[in-house]
C-alpha cells in the first residue's frame, strides 16, 4: 500500500484495545463481535501489506484472552487451532473445490458437519484415564491452567470409562452456558443486585476464568467435545467420525447432531437445516464446522498458519450490528396502545435488512435511554422482532434529547390514557382513530380471523384512508368500481376481493368471537367462549363477569375486557349489524365429527413444549376433530399433557397433580 495514514492506523489500534479491555477485563462488551471482528480484519490487512507497519503493542500481535496474571501458563504440546472462515454457499464451493484440487480428486469429498457452539476452547487432559490437566486455548499456542475450574463441571468425567483408552490423552471442545442456564443465572444475578451478564458466552468466559474455583462450580457450564489433541499410543481411527464415536464410548460428550455429509452440496443442506434449527436449540451456535473426514486426507492437506486447510467455519450471518436512530416515532396499533418505534439506518442484521426495531414501552425507552442519533446496538435472533439492545454512550452526539412521550394521539389526536401500574398507553380515540381502524381491519381479515384473501395491509390502509371504509360491515358493502380505483388494483382483482369478502360470511362462531379484536381474547379463548355459549353469540353478550369467569381458558382480564366490549353500544351495533343485516353466519353446532366416532369425546388435553411431527395447533386441531377439548392451562380435570421437546413449568404442574403425560409418540397413537 502506497500511503497508510498512521494516525489513523493508531486510532484502530486504540479502538481495538479499548474494545479488548471492555470484553476481557471488565467483561462489559461495548460493541458487537461482528464490529470488533470487521476492525480486526482491517488492521490485519493493512498490517499485511507493509511488515514495518506491525508494532510489538499492536493489538494483532496481542495473546488473544490472555491470562489475567495468577492462572498458570501451560504450553499446549499440540497447538489449538483456529478455523478459517466461509460465509455463503460460493464460499463453501470455493473451499471444496480448492481442496478438492489440491488433493487431485474429481468426486465429492466426505465431511462431517459439526454446529459450531459459541463458547470457550479448551483443551482436558487424561492419563490412564484420569483427568489431570484442562487448559483454555490462549493464543493456540499457551494457554492458561484451569484445571480446578475444569473439574467442576459436571459433563466433563473425572475419570473415563471403559479401559480402551489411550494412556495418555488430550481431548479438545467447547465451554459454553445454554440459553436456559444463562437466563437462570441473570436471574439470580438481579436478585443478588449483581450486574448481569451480556451474553452466554460472555457469562462462561467469566465463569471459567474465575480465580476461586468454588464460583465456577455454582455456574451451569456444560461441554461438547469435537477433536483429538495429542494421543500417546497409536489410536489411528481412519475417520474423524469414529474419533468422535470414541470420544463418547469413553464418557465424553458429543454434540449428538453431528453428521457425516457427503460433498459441498450436503454441507450446504446440513447448513440450512442447522439454521433452522438454531433458535429451537438450548445453546447458541454461531455457525457449522466442516472436516474432511478422512484423517489420511487431512494429514495429507496439512495447515496454513494456525488454521487446518481441511476444516472451515460456516458462519450465520450476525446477529447484532451496529447502526443509528434516524428518530423516535410512536406507533398506534390496533388496540390503540402506543408503542415508541426505533427507525433505523438500515442494517443488515440476521440475514435481513432491518430499519426498524421496537422499544415496547416508555419504561423501557427510559430504561434503555435510547435518543434519536444515538449509536446503537440491533439484535435480530431468528423471527424475533429485532430490538435495541443497548445505546453506544461515548458516540452519542451533543445536545441529544431524550425522548418524550407526545401528548395526544400522534395518529388522531385524542388524549391518551394510562391505567395504572401498567406500562402500556393507549389513544382513547377507539374506531375513530385510523390506525385503531386499520389495526381492526386487518386484524379482522387476518388468516385466522375472517381469512379475507386478498385483503391485505397496503389494501386496507388505501380503504380506510380514502373513508372506503370506517366500521367492519362497511367491508362488505364495498363495490368493486370502489376498489377498482384504487392502487394497483382492476377489475378483476376488485371483482375478486368482493367475492372474497362476501364469501368471508360463513364462517365458525370462534373465528368470528376472535375476528372482534376484544383485548386479551386470542383463539383459544375465541374458541372456549364459542363452546361454552353453544356457539350462541346472543348469549355470550349477554353474559356477565361471573359466567366467564368459570370458563376453564378464560382469564380475569379476557372475561373483564369481553364484558367491557360488549357493554359499549356502538361495539353492540356493529355485531348486531354483522350477523343480522350482512348475514354473518356460522352452523350451529360445530361438532366436526359425528358424535359417536368422536372417540376422544369427554377428554381435555393440554399441549406444551415443541413437537418435531406437527405443530401445536395442528395437533390441537385434530384433537378437537376427534372430539377432545384442547386447553391452555394445566388443572385436576386435564385428561392428560401432551409434552413435546422442552417443556416447562406445565409439564412440573401435571406431574404434581399426578396427570397422564403423553409424549409426540403418545399423541400419533392416539390420533390413529
Ligand atoms: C466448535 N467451536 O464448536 C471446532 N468447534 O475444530 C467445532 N470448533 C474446531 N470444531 C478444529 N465443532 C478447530 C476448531
Amino acid at each position: 500500500m502506497a500511503t497508510v495514514n498512521k494516525k489513523v492506523l493508531e486510532q484502530l489500534r486504540r479502538t481495538i484495545r479499548d474494545y479488548d479491555f471492555q470484553y476481557y477485563v471488565l467483561d462489559d462488551p461495548t460493541v458487537p463481535d461482528a464490529e470488533y471482528d470487521r476492525l480486526m480484519r482491517e488492521l490485519l490487512k493493512i498490517e499485511a501489506t507493509d511488515a514495518s507497519l506491525v508494532s510489538s503493542d499492536s493489538p494483532s500481535q496481542r495473546v488473544a484472552g490472555q491470562a489475567l496474571g495468577a492462572f498458570q501458563q501451560i504450553k499446549h504440546e499440540r497447538p489449538m487451532l483456529s478455523l478459517g472462515n466461509v460465509f455463503n454457499e460460493e464460499e463453501l464451493d470455493a473451499f471444496d473445490e480448492r481442496l478438492r484440487k489440491r488433493l487431485g480428486v474429481d468426486k465429492a469429498l466426505a465431511y462431517v458437519g459439526e454446529p459450531k457452539l459459541d463458547g470457550l476452547a479448551v483443551s482436558v487432559l487424561y492419563e490412564n484415564g484420569q483427568l489431570i490437566r484442562a487448559a483454555t486455548r490462549g493464543d493456540g499456542q499457551t494457554g492458561e491452567d484451569i484445571t480446578e475450574n475444569v473439574r467442576t463441571i459436571r459433563s466433563i468425567p473425572l475419570c473415563l470409562q471403559g479401559d480402551h483408552f489411550p494412556r495418555r490423552l488430550e481431548v479438545r471442545g467447547e465451554v459454553f452456558i445454554s440459553k436456559a442456564g444463562f437466563k437462570q443465572l441473570n436471574q439470580q444475578a438481579r436478585a443478588a443486585g449483581e450486574k448481569e451478564f451480556v451474553n452466554p458466552r460472555n457469562a462462561a468466559a467469566g465463569s471459567l476464568r474465575q480465580l476461586d474455583p468454588s464460583i465456577t462450580a455454582t455456574r451451569p457450564l456444560e461441554v461438547f467435545f469435537y477433536a483429538l489433541g495429542i494421543v500417546s499410543e497409536d489410536f489411528i481411527p481412519q475417520q474423524h467420525f469414529s474419533v468422535l464415536r470414541y470420544l463418547q464410548s469413553w464418557g465424553l460428550r458429543v454434540n449428538p447432531l453431528i453428521e457425516e455429509l457427503n460433498g459441498a452440496a450436503e454441507c450446504y443442506r446440513y447448513f440450512q437445516k442447522m439454521a433452522d434449527k438454531r433458535e429451537r436449540l438450548d445453546y447458541e451456535i454461531d455457525g457449522i464446522v466442516y472436516k474432511i473426514n478422512s484423517i489420511e486426507l487431512q494429514e495429507e492437506l496439512g495447515y496454513v498458519a494456525r488454521a487446518p486447510r481441511w476444516a472451515t467455519a460456516h458462519k450465520f450471518p450476525a446477529e447484532e450490528e451496529l447502526t443509528q436512530v434516524r428518530e423516535i416515532e410512536f406507533q398506534v396499533g390496533r388496540t390503540g396502545a402506543i408503542t415508541p418505534v426505533a427507525r433505523l439506518q438500515p442494517v443488515f442484521v440476521g440475514g435481513v435488512t432491518v430499519s426498524n426495531a421496537t422499544l415496547h414501552n416508555m419504561d423501557e425507552v427510559r430504561r434503555k435511554d435510547v435518543r434519536a442519533g444515538d449509536t446503537v446496538i440491533v439484535r435480530r435472533a431468528g423471527d424475533v422482532i429485532p430490538e435495541v439492545v443497548k445505546v453506544i454512550l461515548a458516540r452519542r452526539p451533543d445536545n441529544s434529547q431524550s425522548v418524550q412521550l407526545p401528548e395526544v394521539c400522534p395518529e388522531c389526536a385524542s388524549p391518551l390514557q394510562q391505567l395504572e401500574g401498567l406500562a402500556v398507553i393507549r389513544c382513547s380515540g377507539g374506531f375513530t382513530c385510523p390506525a385503531q381502524r386499520k389495526g381492526a381491519l386487518k386484524h379482522y381479515a387476518s388468516r385466522k380471523a375472517m381469512d379475507i384473501e386478498g385483503l391485505g395491509d397496503k389494501l386496507i390502509d388505501q380503504l380506510v384512508e380514502q373513508n372506503l371504509v370506517s366500521e367492519l360491515d362497511d367491508l362488505y358493502r364495498l363495490q368493486w368500481q370502489e376498489i377498482a380505483e384504487l392502487e394497483r388494483m382492476a377489475e378483476k382483482s376488485a371483482r375478486n376481493l368482493v367475492a372474497a369478502i362476501s364469501k368471508s360470511r360463513e364462517t365458525q362462531c370462534a373465528r368470528f368471537i376472535y375476528a372482534l379484536g376484544i383485548r386479551e381474547v386470542g383463539e383459544a379463548t375465541a374458541l372456549a367462549l364459542a363452546e361454552h355459549f353453544q356457539q350462541e353469540l346472543a348469549a355470550l353478550m349477554q353474559a356477565d363477569l361471573q359466567q366467564l369467569l368459570l370458563i376453564d381458558d378464560v382469564g380475569p382480564v379476557g372475561a373483564k375486557n369481553v364484558v367491557d366490549y360488549f357493554a359499549l353500544e356502538k361495539n353492540k351495533t356493529v355485531v348486531l349489524r354483522l350477523t343480522k343485516d350482512i348475514g354473518i353466519d356460522w352452523p350451529q353446532s360445530e361438532t366436526l365429527m359425528n358424535p359417536n366416532e368422536a372417540s376422544l369425546a369427554g377428554c381435555t388435553y393440554v399441549i406444551t413444549g415443541t413437537l418435531t411431527a406437527m405443530s401445536r395447533e395442528e395437533a390441537a386441531e385434530r384433537l378437537r376433530m376427534q372430539g377432545a377439548k384442547v386447553s391452555a392451562s394445566v388443572s385436576a380435570k386435564t385428561t392428560g399433557l401432551i409434552a413435546g421437546e422442552k417443556a416447562g413449568s406445565k409439564l412440573q404442574k401435571a406431574e404434581k397433580l399426578g396427570l397422564p403425560i403423553l409424549s409426540e409418540a403418545d399423541l400419533l397413537q392416539l390420533l390413529n
